[in-house]
């Protein structure tokens, strides 16, 4: 055996053929040799081996393994590249590594460099001050971005409701528009208030950018926003209603809850500062002007009113509603129909709280059972193609630390940030 290696050696060096792919020096061939190559040997480790060989403390792999078995390794064998080449990292990183951006968008300062062009930012407010039930939610913007990193090439085949809608045939990701993360808005954990204020002049100076693609008819960038708890809606809309020309924004509402619920009712009995939270934002955002009345809705509402009068007050800050139940009865697709309707042309701000999936599927502040399916979700979500959506945010996302579900309540709300973008490029293409 020995003798016929040494022979091969020397047909290796007297043609100057690569073909066996025996590195001269080595007397001791073995299978792992031949499949990995330099990689699984080194020059000491193969003299060290050859020692244990010649010594008899190591049994001479080439004299018990078939060599026919590696013939295939030896004939194809592998080349890397030159040692100091690095060219190949930067053409394919595993959708599993890298540093964490929202579905591997490229990161960016957004706050204090306004003069680059973004079409549509999406940005991280870690804030749960504002919970009447669950906390945790500031880990919200990091689950997000850890359940999106499957996400970034969008081209899918139940992206749109029909073979023949527009959503089926675009990737959000790759149709020219700039879409970046802008990292999260840094806000306190030790005072709601300038917390809330310093989201407020976050968003501000996110909307302060040029969009980038010249075919867009928007002027300033769009803003998704990923919370957080539902309270960082009234600063998120704030900013959106100054952006937008200040006219009130039809709001559709994707919730278990209302959220209209007058301070008197929730938080405000305690203190003046406890008023506005996660179930008295809308009535807020009502009482601002945000909220285009008879034109917004809630969809997927099924909570306790909690009082007989919060129904009422629910109307007069001028929210339709659509419960869950009702997805039953209307179907997924009659839902988004309906939203449209409610819609019409107006300019949109969609804010979707976690909750509106059952307690099934996801980790949330306020969990309540009969909730929506991810199907139904996404059905209804696509049913909207067309929708002038200047705005959206996704709020309540509770994963870890705060919840031990695994990845589910992450990819579910990355997978619904999806569809959004979706609906925010669609327009544009
Ligand atoms: C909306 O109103 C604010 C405050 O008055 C103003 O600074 C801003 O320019 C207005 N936005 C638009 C688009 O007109
Ligand atoms: C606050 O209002 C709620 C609902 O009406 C009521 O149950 C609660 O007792 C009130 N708390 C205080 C301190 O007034
Ligand atoms: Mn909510």
């Amino acid at each position: 055996m020995k003798y016929i290696l040494q022979t091969c050696v020397l047909c290796v060096c007297v043609c100057g053929q690569e073909v066996l792919g025996y590195a001269s020096n080595r007397q001791h061939q073995s299978f792992l040799d031949d499949i990995f190559g330099d990689i699984a040997i080194s020059d000491q480790a193969e003299e060290y081996r050859n020692q244990q060989i010649e010594m008899g403390e190591l049994a001479d792999t080439m004299q018990t393994l078939d060599r026919d078995s590696s013939l295939m390794f030896r004939t194809n064998k592998l080349h890397f590249p030159d040692d100091d080449d690095l060219s190949d990292f930067s053409k394919y990183v595993p959708l599993y590594s890298g540093i964490v951006t929202f579905a591997h968008l490229p990161q960016e300062e957004c706050f204090t460099n306004t003069d680059s062009t973004l079409d549509i930012a999406i940005v991280g407010a870690p804030f749960d001050s504002g919970v009447s039930y669950s906390p945790g939610t500031r880990f919200g913007p990091n689950g997000v971005r850890q359940g999106s990193r499957r996400l970034g090439y969008g081209l899918t085949p139940i992206r749109g409701n029909s073979a023949d809608s527009k959503l089926r045939h675009i990737d959000p990701y790759g149709e020219g528009l700039r879409i970046v993360d802008c990292g999260d808005v840094p806000m306190t954990p030790f005072d709601a208030r300038i917390s809330l204020n310093q989201l407020y002049r976050g968003e501000r100076a996110i909307h302060k950018h040029d969009t980038a693609l010249k075919s867009t008819h928007y002027k300033k960038t769009r803003v998704i926003t990923l919370g957080g708890d539902h309270t960082i809606t009234l600063m998120n809309l704030r900013s959106a209603f100054e952006t937008y020309g200040n006219e009130s924004l039809a709001v559709v509402h994707f919730d278990a809850h209302i959220d209209t619920w007058d301070p008197e009712v929730v938080g405000g009995n305690v203190s003046k500062y406890a008023s506005i939270n996660h179930g008295t934002f809308l009535h807020y955002a009502s009482e601002l002007g945000y909220v285009s009345k008879g034109h917004s809705v809630h969809v997927g509402t099924r909570a306790p009113y909690i009082t007989l009068e919060s129904k009422h007050h629910d109307k007069e800050c001028g929210f339709k509603t659509i419960t869950s139940k009702d997805v039953d009865i209307l179907t997924s697709r009659g839902v988004g129909r309906k939203i449209k309707e409610i819609v019409g042309d107006r300019k949109v701000y969609l804010t979707f709280d976690l909750d509106t999936f059952d307690i099934g599927y996801i980790n949330s502040g306020t969990l309540e059972a009969g909730g929506l399916t991810p199907r139904e979700v996404l059905t209804i979500l696509d049913e909207l193609e067309g929708i002038d959506l200047v705005g959206c945010d996704i709020v309540e996302v509770s994963t870890p630390p705060n919840s031990y579900d695994g990845d589910n309540t992450g990819l579910l709300a990355a997978q619904v940030i999806d569809s959004l973008l979706g609906l925010m490029v669609v327009t544009e293409v």
